[in-house]
């Protein structure tokens, strides 16, 4: 199976509220600065995979804004906008749509009672796998099947325990491979790929991102990162410390398509 290209991305500015997001972490409040400088770094880093990025501006009112890839699910046919879990992160998707709206012809939306996240959304191929967690509810995920099948896609649904979303703990390397996190390793639906598993003390590195013919890889995880390289890959190490903070990784800070 070829790698799924990319030419575009979205991302959103961190804003300064971003230090009051959610988390789960026990690592501190994120350093705004730093967090500004880590995104100025991952937008070179789209760029220089090819991409043409649309910075949306900072969102004060949304602390956990930058995290765009939870607000739509997009795909070279059609984008889905999606209808977050927290409270704090459901009007995210307001100006969300409207962005959205310039770049696609054919839009939907998730609706209430169904939550989902773009975080819980992985492609393969035409496949699509949903993870249900905290986040992501079997309305929502129902609703997104139905949506994907409309335009010749497939949407599988994959039980989750403990991650918070699904990406956190599996990520699509291209060619009929995947980088896996332990507790999704015995899953069903990942067998028929190849898997690279990360070790489990560096369990943040299995969410990175393929764009095009380079990795995106959080830095400061060794054993997978030889694992990748070994395996061929063409990584680019970006420091992800402030978003780490509040739970977020490499794919959560853009839409690609
Ligand atoms: C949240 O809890 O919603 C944010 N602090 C982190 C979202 C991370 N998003 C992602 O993994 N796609």
């Amino acid at each position: 199976m070829s790698t799924e290209q990319f030419s575009q991305a979205i991302v959103r500015k961190p804003c300064y509220s971003l230090t009051s997001g959610i988390t789960t972490a026990d690592l501190g409040t994120p350093d705004f600065q730093k967090a500004l400088l880590q995104h100025d770094a991952y937008v070179d880093a789209l760029r220089l995979c090819g991409l043409k990025v649309t910075i949306l501006e900072a969102d004060e009112d949304h602390p956990d804004s930058v995290f765009v890839e939870d607000t739509a699910v997009v795909t070279d046919r059609m984008a889905v906008i999606t209808r977050p879990s927290p409270k704090s992160r459901q009007s995210e998707v307001i100006s969300m749509g409207k962005t959205i709206n310039g770049l696609f012809q054919e839009i939907r939306t998730i609706e209430a009672p169904g939550t989902l996240e773009g975080g819980d959304v992985m492609r393969i191929g035409r496949q699509f796998y949903i993870g249900l967690s905290e986040r992501t509810n079997k309305e929502g995920a129902r609703q997104l099947v139905s949506h994907l099948q409309e335009f010749g896609y497939a949407g599988n649904t994959v039980e989750m325990e403990e991650l918070l979303h699904l990406k956190t703990g599996v990520s699509t390397l291209g060619n009929n491979s995947i980088l896996i996190d332990r507790r999704l390793a015995n899953s069903e639906h990942f067998k028929p790929y190849q898997r690279i598993q990360v070790d489990s003390e560096e369990s943040y590195a299995a969410n990175c991102v393929r764009v095009n013919k380079y990795l995106l890889f959080a830095k400061g995880y060794p054993k997978s990162k030889q694992k990748l390289v070994d395996a061929g890959f063409n990584l680019i190490e970006l420091d992800m410390s402030e978003f780490r903070k509040l739970d977020g990784g490499l794919s959560c800070l853009s839409l690609r398509f």
